[in-house]
């Protein structure tokens, strides 16, 4: 059976990959899964069709049969499973692998969010602009650390992961704030993970409702 995942009907990111189903979309194709899109509108989020799939009104979901998952960490974790090119078969690399995909979600993501909270959110407030440098600086210490300990390697791990897909995924939402290029083999990093034909197939893929509706 197909798995079907919903998208963003008009992605407010205009199709720049940075919506959560990009992440889904490319371990479905590291995996070689074909999938079907259902795509919603924010207003058919927050009704009860959706809200049976996914309790906060969100996108990404996934279904497959009557399996419906929510949570892009549970999502990419199914996938995953089913996938030794995303999950190494053997016990130890295998829970190192899914530590990665906990520390990008956990550890690596809040701060990232925090910033895209203040410049789209806060960015009217009295005291945003004050606020910026010390969000900017708590993502900066989670770079340096990732940085430390990605050294010369190409991959956090042996080889890569899902671990990698989901840091790679987290670690792209920081492109535009300038951050990364501090950090030069991160930078590096994440152009890897950006050159795996799964993820240049995915970010096609996404783009494409983007543009189908211009
Ligand atoms: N922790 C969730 C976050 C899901 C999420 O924030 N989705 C965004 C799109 S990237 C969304 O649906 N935003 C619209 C809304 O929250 O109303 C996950 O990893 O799946």
């Amino acid at each position: 059976m197909i798995p079907t995942i919903t998208a963003f009907e008009c992605s407010p990111d205009r199709g720049r990959g940075l919506a959560r189903d990009m992440r889904v979309r490319w371990a479905l194709e590291e995996a070689s899964q074909p999938y079907d899109v259902r795509l919603v509108s924010f207003d058919a989020m927050k009704e009860a069709a959706h809200l049976a799939l996914h309790p906060f009104g969100q996108i990404p979901t996934y279904e497959d049969g009557d399996l419906v998952l929510f949570e892009t960490g549970s999502i990419i974790l199914h996938i995953a499973e089913q996938d030794a090119s995303l999950l190494p078969k053997a016990a130890k690399p295998r829970a190192r692998a899914i530590t990665w995909m906990f520390a990008a979600l956990n550890t690596v993501e809040p701060p990232i969010l925090d910033l895209m909270t203040a410049r789209i959110i806060e960015n009217d407030k009295p005291w945003a602009q004050e606020r910026l440098p010390l969000v900017m600086d708590r993502i900066r210490v989670r770079l340096a650390q990732l940085s430390a300990r990605l050294g010369d390697a190409e991959w956090l791990e042996d080889a890569f992961s899902a671990g990698d897909l989901m840091m790679v995924s987290v670690l792209l939402r920081l492109r535009m704030s300038g951050l990364l290029d501090e950090y030069p083999n991160v930078a590096a990093y994440v152009a890897r993970g950006e050159a795996r034909p799964a993820y240049q197939r995915a970010f096609a893929a996404q783009l494409k409702v983007f543009t189908d509706r211009a």
